[in-house]
């Protein structure tokens, strides 16, 4: 153990100038992220969806195009695959046609019903549909068909086809495309006459006269008469190619396709007109009859320099890949681009992207444990790879605190902080010359020039050990709040946690790749409340 004097001197300034000035941490973001073969053996044909029935037996349901849902155990071991539902004898499929949409009753533990989206000749139609599964639970009954609702399509292309429930109200939603061909011919996305270019709602645990199921009160033109469509959510869509509900938020989340230039995301809102024919993203498209008052502009869209064919994703709930929670995480059909993109509705969007996939993405899904499944058109699912997690840090010229919340190949100080214009320093009752890092421990670093740096290892959970007095402690293995961090035993914590950034400052929040000090008054661990974890 060596004591250096000039870091001595930062930790008795720690001591008497207290900087009460949170930080700003916009230079430290995440890295590369990397996709597995989340079931390596097994393959599918053209799926295009994953979901899960969401009775605790955690199973996992994909659809393929032609009209068969298979299922399987959620193990990456799983090699054998059964048929859930084989209905390639009503789909009609290929190019934009198929088996489009499945979801699951919101009590099927109770009652066994699943709903379909999925395409028809003679006409040319969309049929939603409600089976049952039969006493054989990976085995459901196709003579159980309930056609809920049908409507024709003017052309093969732009069909829609998710449907999902409401996490809140329990209504199924329906995602529709405009009927197809290009610039919407028929004009449907702005026709209220229509079930084309819409987000629909029904209410299927009711029926009104005529019905398989009834118009929710509040859908905007459940009071209207004559043609207009009651079951109309929100329109001016041209064609959603996959919705989805963030169950923390109960935002419904939709990416619609756009013609030759823009993609976009949209928050669909009850009652709003999201502006297709009039406008492709935010830009105008056909203004001819646009005298809405109100067209919703998207929360994102990118141009076709970066991709042509947009599908939609899911909010990240999962348990695996922490820094993406809460984040929407979607993908570019075409360039295989995958972003993830984090509004809030009150801060600018921040968009990044996280990778490039293998094969076309058709779709993401997600199992019980809300874990973020991506579909490939190359016939396998992927899911993110939590060992392969990069982060991205800033160095600054100077003194840096900093830590290492991975477990890398090689943990010395030079290894990880290579250019380094001064060993790397920890501090255990004084400072010493750390030759190996060790997660949970605060570092300090010197550099001479500021300097991007990347840190990539296994991620990892732990406890911090701590020991009376003061601690240079490394953040856990997420951004966590100081509100959410207890200790054992209790309340051995007696100081705020200090931050450094050219100076110090108490921080609400520890954050991946800095450093920061905290004064306990016993041997003991700090840690994540439990229910946090
Ligand atoms: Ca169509
Ligand atoms: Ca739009």
């Amino acid at each position: 153990m060596k004591l250096r004097s000039g870091l001595d001197v930062l930790a008795f300034r720690f001591l008497k100038y207290l900087l009460f000035v949170f930080l700003i941490y916009s230079n430290f973001s995440y890295g590369q992220f990397e996709l597995q073969n989340a079931f390596p053996n097994i393959t599918f044909n053209n799926p295009l969806f994953l979901t899960n029935s969401g009775d605790g037996t955690n199973r996992i349901f994909v659809v393929e195009q032609n009209g068969i849902v298979k299922v399987y155990p959620n193990s990456s071991a799983t090699i054998n695959v059964k048929t859930f539902l084989n209905i390639t004898d009503r789909v009609a499929s290929g190019g934009e046609m198929g088996l489009l949409g499945l979801v699951f009753h919101p009590d099927y533990e109770n009652n066994g019903y699943f709903y379909v989206n999925y395409t028809a000749t003679n006409p040319r139609r969309t049929i939603i549909s409600r089976y049952q599964v039969t006493n054989n639970p990976d085995s459901a009954d196709k003579n159980t068909e309930l056609i809920l609702l049908t409507f024709n399509q003017p052309f093969g292309n732009h069909n829609g086809g998710w449907i999902g429930f409401g996490p809140n109200d329990g209504y199924l939603y329906i995602g529709t495309g405009d009927g197809g061909s290009s610039g919407d011919p028929q004009n449907n996305g702005q026709s209220i006459i229509t079930f084309l270019g819409k987000i629909l709602r029904i209410d299927i645990d009711n029926q009104d006269p005529g019905l398989e199921y009834a118009i929710p009160v509040d859908n905007p033109f459940s009071d209207s008469t004559g043609s207009v469509v009651k079951e109309i959510y929100a329109w001016g869509m041209r064609n959603p190619w996959r919705n989805s509900f963030d169950p923390v938020t109960g935002w419904l989340w939709s990416a619609d396709v756009g013609q030759y230039q823009w993609e976009e995301i949209d928050i669909v809102e009850n009652g709003k007109n999201y502006g297709w024919r009039c406008y492709e993203g935010t830009h105008s498209y056909n203004s001819s009859g646009c005298n809405y008052p109100e067209y919703i502009d998207p929360v994102w869209e990118y141009s076709h320099s970066l991709g042509c064919s947009i599908t939609g994703g899911y909010v990240y709930r999962g348990p695996t890949i922490p820094e993406l929670t809460g984040k929407y995480i979607y993908a570019d059909y075409c360039l295989s681009t995958i972003w993830s993109l984090e509004y809030d509705g009150i801060t600018p969007p921040d968009n990044q992207t996280l990778l490039t996939a293998t094969g076309s993405v058709t779709s993401f899904g997600v199992d019980e444990q809300s874990e973020l499944y991506i579909v490939s058109f190359n016939g396998n699912i992927y899911k993110f790879n939590p060992g392969s997690a990069c982060l991205n840090v800033e160095l600054s010229t100077g003194w840096n605190l900093v830590s290492v919340p991975f477990l890398n190949n090689n943990m010395s100080g030079t290894n990880i902080f290579s250019n380094s214009s001064s060993e790397v320093f920890g501090f255990d009752n004084g400072y010493f010359i750390a030759d190996t890092l060790v997660n949970g421990n605060g570092y300090w670093v010197k550099y001479n020039n500021s300097q991007p740096l990347q840190i990539c290892g296994e991620r990892i959970s732990f406890p911090i050990e701590v020991s009376a007095g003061w601690n240079l402690i490394g953040p856990f293995d997420k951004q966590v709040a100081v509100e959410n961090i207890s200790s054992n035993p209790p309340d051995i914590i007696i100081s705020p946690f200090f931050g450094y950034d050219s100076g110090y400052s108490i921080v609400d929040t520890l954050i991946l790749g800095k450093g920061y000090w905290v004064k306990t008054s016993a041997n003991g661990i700090i840690q994540i409340n439990e229910e946090l974890r």
